[in-house]
């Protein structure tokens, strides 16, 4: 064993992050690295936060990981683990993972984004791996391709990159929260997990949407304009692109057979709402991600006025705010 691993616990708070132009389908053909189809651009959220530790343990026989206080034994968080090990290049203990949500998991508020950025960061600075933030985004992108995002606060950018082996397919910072202290207001139409998860819904999409080429077509265009859209500052154009981008993803979902549904009743009482408030002046527009939550962004001052406006909508369980925040980060 390397003298490097971590002798403690390592604890890591990373944020949930959401895209303004979606991630929605993968690259074929390149096996378990997990490279998304088209590259995407992300809000970091201060408010929304997994926190996890992760220990080594010799006397474990398999990883222990615990999820909301709840045992988990979930194939796809033991192959990243496995994934990290072998990294390192040498035989290694298993670990014990305690990681915690504060807001709800699986119910598309990006929790897998939250989650494994912080099990990237944790596990392999317990592992001994030293490895720079780039790095890191490439390998939380192989836990699940949201999570590269969440490496970085602010406005970021995720590259799809090229080459099979994945190595240019990362995230990287655009603009700094400060720069621009965008407000997000989420209203919560459900807190209970989804049916269909990101991933089967993604993989779904592209093997019976006729519209999911379309949507891989029209997606790498828009990144670029959203991508001048936040430097500049430029709301309106970041709004109507964004809204493109999330209704679009939604509709080439819809159009697979069968089709995959996220959205309920109040989903689109909210959209109708933001619309109106844009309507009366207000600057604020939707995203919505793989569930039927619908996020409101709004330049800094607004929100108040937006939460106001959505608390009225039956169906609405709960309203959250928040703002842009930074990256993740050991405790
Ligand atoms: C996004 N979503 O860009 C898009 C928009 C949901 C809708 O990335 O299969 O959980 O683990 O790579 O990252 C959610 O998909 O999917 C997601 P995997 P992930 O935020």
């Amino acid at each position: 064993m390397t003298k490097a691993i971590a002798k403690q616990p390592v604890i890591v708070q990373a944020p949930a992050n959401i895209a303004l132009i979606k991630y929605w389908g993968k690259r074929t053909g390149c096996g378990n690295l997990n490279l998304p189809a088209t590259g995407s651009l992300s809000i970091t959220l201060s408010d929304l936060l997994t926190t996890t530790k992760v220990e080594l343990d010799q006397s474990l026989q398999a990883d222990a990981i615990s999820l909301n206080g709840i045992a988990v034994d979930e194939k796809r968080i033991h192959r990243f683990l496995d994934h990290v090990r072998s990294l390192t290049g040498e035989v290694m203990p298993y670990c014990r993972i305690e990681s915690s949500n504060n807001f709800p998991t699986a119910a598309g508020l990006a929790s897998s984004a939250s989650g494994y950025a912080a099990l990237a960061m944790a596990a392999s600075k317990a592992y001994g791996l030293s490895l720079d933030r780039t790095q890191l985004s490439g390998l939380a992108r192989i836990g699940s391709g949201s999570a590269a995002r969440s490496m970085f606060g602010g406005f970021v950018l995720m590259h799809r990159g090229i080459r099979d082996d994945g190595s240019d397919a990362f995230a990287e910072p655009l603009l700094d929260a400060t720069a621009w202290p965008l407000e997000v207001v989420i209203a919560i139409v459900t807190t209970k997990a989804k049916a269909h998860s990101s991933t089967v819904g993604m993989n779904h999409t592209m093997a019976t949407s006729p519209y999911y080429a379309q949507w891989i077509e029209h997606n790498e265009a828009r990144l670029v304009q959203a991508k001048k859209a936040v430097l500049e500052k430029d709301f309106e154009c970041l709004g109507a692109l964004s809204e493109a981008s999330a209704l679009q993803m939604h509709a080439s979902a819809m159009a697979a057979e069968p089709g995959v549904l996220y959205w309920q009743g109040a989903t689109m009482e909210c959209m109708h709402r933001i619309r109106q408030l844009r309507g009366e002046g207000v600057p604020v527009f939707f995203t919505i991600d793989a569930g039927p939550q619908v996020k409101a962004v709004t330049l800094p001052g607004h929100a108040s006025k937006v939460r106001d406006a959505l608390a009225d909508i039956s169906g609405i369980e709960a309203l959250e705010q928040t703002t842009l925040g930074a990256g993740a980060r050991v405790l």
